[in-house]
């Protein structure tokens, strides 16, 4: 499928001001899978399709939670959450896209989660990044993202937590988990470039 194919599925799904956030996902997205070296087409129909379910009915998504095999835990949070998991689901079924990698970024998109693939951090910060996004901090991200992925993604997560505890808002255990996992990342890499060991 092509990009104006995929968008051509899309566009009746979103207002018009998502779906132009979706074509400037969409190309960050592709800026990001040169740099990092994630696949271009996969980047580019994750992106097309990442926020797909974004404006479906809130009963119609908790019915896809309950009856399919996604993470009840999910209904314990705000619904703003579902539509990621919820997304892969419905462009698997309604649209016959059926790879797992695509579908995985879509699923993550919102929340993150450890170990993510290329793919997912690229479509988690593209969707952060994207130019119309105008948040506190996000300048920080976009010059990260052009360096290291994982310290871009980390600086969004815990943007994203700060966010969230300052409006009081419950938070996901995979927004928590993608914080601790890109941490642990960092830490790491800290400590192989003090070490000396840059590379292996
Ligand atoms: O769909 P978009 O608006 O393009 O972006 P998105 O899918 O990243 O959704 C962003 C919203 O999700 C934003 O308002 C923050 C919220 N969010 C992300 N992680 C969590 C969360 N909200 C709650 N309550 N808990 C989370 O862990
Ligand atoms: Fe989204
Ligand atoms: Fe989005």
């Amino acid at each position: 499928m092509d990009r104006s194919e995929a968008l051509a599925f899309v566009q009746p799904h979103l207002t018009k001001s998502r779906f132009e956030h979706t074509i400037r996902v969409t190309d960050t997205a592709i800026e990001l899978a040169k740099i990092f070296d994630a696949s271009i087409e996969k980047a580019e129909l994750a992106a097309v399709f990442h926020d797909y379910a974004k404006y479906r009915d809130k009963e119609e998504m908790r019915r896809w939670i309950e009856q399919e095999y996604l993470p009840k835990d999910l209904l314990m949070y705000h619904h703003e959450l579902w539509h990621g998991p919820v997304g892969a689901l419905l462009v698997k079924r309604e649209i016959g896209l059926g790879d797992p990698d695509i579908l995985n970024a879509i699923r993550w998109h919102t929340t993150g989660t450890a170990h993510m693939t290329i793919l997912d951090k690229v479509i988690y910060l593209a969707d952060y990044i994207e130019p119309g996004r105008s948040f506190p901090g996000v300048e920080e991200v976009r010059e990260l993202a052009s360096e290291d992925l994982d310290a871009a993604c980390f600086e969004a997560a815990k943007n994203t937590i700060s966010f969230l505890m300052s409006k009081n808002q419950p938070i996901y255990p995979d927004t928590f988990h993608a914080y601790n996992h890109f941490i642990n990342v960092l830490v790491k890499k800290n400590w192989r470039q003090q070490n000396g060991k840059v590379g292996k």
